[in-house]
C-alpha cells in the first residue's frame, strides 16, 4: 500500500472509531447542534446543513440534515417499513426529524470522507394543558394555575449507508414535563419548553426558567408588526437560573433552543 493511502486509511479507521463510540454515548447529536443556528427562514444556517420540509397546515413535521450524505441517511430511513409507521403515528403532533450523521471530514488529498454510519433523530412533541391537546397558543390569563403538560417522544435510527437499510431502532423512554402553569413564566425542562406558544399583550415581560439539569437557550427573531426584526439571545441559561425579556411592541417570536434543535426544543410568542 502507498504510503498516503495508509494515511488515509488511519484517518478513516479513526474516524470510524469516533463515530462508533459517539453513537453509542450518544453525545453526538448535542455536539453537533452546537455549531448551527436555529433553522427558520430568517436565520444563519451552518452552510452544509439542509432544510428537507418545513411545517406545514395541517402537517407539523420540520425535516432536515446536517450535510448531503446525512440527508441521504435520511432517505434510506424514510423508505424503511418499521419507521413509516413510526411517523404515520405521530399524526398531529410537532414532528422534528433530523439527520444528524455521519458527519463529513476532508482527506489529506482534499477528498470528502465520512462514516458509513448514519444517524436520524425522529421527535415527537405533544402539550397538554388540564388534560386537553394544545394546539392554539392561549393567554396567561387562561392558563394560569392550570396544570401543563409537555409529551416528548424520541426515536433513534442507525443507519448503514453501505448496505442502505436500518440497523437499528432505538426508542426512548417518553419524557414528560408537568408543571402548574404560572403568569408570563415559561418552563424549560428536558428538552422543551412549556407552554411552548402563548399570546400575550404589549408591554409584557416574560420569565423562561431553567428547571432541568442540562442549559438551554432561547434564540429567535422578534418579527414586529411595524417591520423591524430584532434579534433575541438569552445566551445559556443554566440550571436553577432565568432570564427575561420585555416584548414592547406588536408581533411574533418564534424561537428555539440551539442546542435542542434536533428535538424539536422550540416555541412562539404572540404579542397582540
Ligand atoms: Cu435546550
Amino acid at each position: 500500500m502507498r504510503k498516503d493511502l495508509l494515511v488515509l486509511a488511519a484517518i478513516i479507521a479513526v474516524f470510524l472509531a469516533i463515530g462508533v463510540v459517539a453513537i453509542a454515548s450518544k453525545s453526538l447529536p448535542e455536539e453537533s447542534a452546537k455549531n448551527f443556528h436555529t433553522l427558520s427562514g430568517n436565520m444563519t444556517l451552518d452552510s452544509q446543513v439542509k432544510v428537507i420540509k418545513e411545517p406545514a397546515q395541517g402537517d407539523n413535521t420540520f425535516i432536515y440534515a446536517v450535510n448531503d450524505a446525512a440527508e441521504e441517511a435520511y432517505n434510506i430511513a424514510k423508505n424503511d417499513p418499521q419507521i413509516k409507521q413510526i411517523i404515520d403515528g405521530t399524526k398531529g403532533k410537532a414532528v422534528t426529524i433530523a439527520a444528524v450523521q455521519p458527519t463529513l471530514l476532508t482527506g489529506s488529498n482534499g477528498q470528502q470522507i465520512h462514516s458509513s454510519g448514519g444517524q436520524v433523530i425522529i421527535t415527537a412533541n405533544w402539550q397538554l394543558i388540564d388534560g386537553k391537546f394544545y394546539s392554539d397558543p392561549a393567554s396567561f390569563d387562561s392558563l394560569q394555575g392550570k396544570q401543563g403538560e409537555s409529551h416528548q417522544q424520541i426515536w433513534n435510527v442507525l443507519v448503514d449507508l453501505d448496505r442502505r437499510m436500518v440497523m437499528d431502532i432505538n426508542v426512548e423512554s417518553e419524557r414528560v414535563l408537568k408543571e402548574t402553569l404560572q403568569s408570563n413564566l415559561m418552563y424549560e425542562g428536558m428538552n422543551v419548553f412549556l407552554p411552548d406558544a402563548v399570546k400575550i399583550s404589549p408591554g409584557t415581560t416574560l420569565k423562561w426558567s431553567n428547571e432541568s439539569n442540562v442549559p438551554h437557550n432561547v434564540v429567535g427573531i422578534f418579527k414586529t408588526e411595524s417591520g423591524s426584526q430584532v434579534p433575541v439571545d438569552s445566551d445559556f441559561i443554566e440550571h436553577n437560573r432565568s432570564w427575561q425579556y420585555s416584548f414592547n411592541e406588536k408581533g411574533v417570536f418564534e424561537y428555539r433552543c440551539t442546542i435542542h434543535s434536533q428535538e424539536g426544543m422550540k416555541g412562539t410568542i404572540i404579542v397582540s
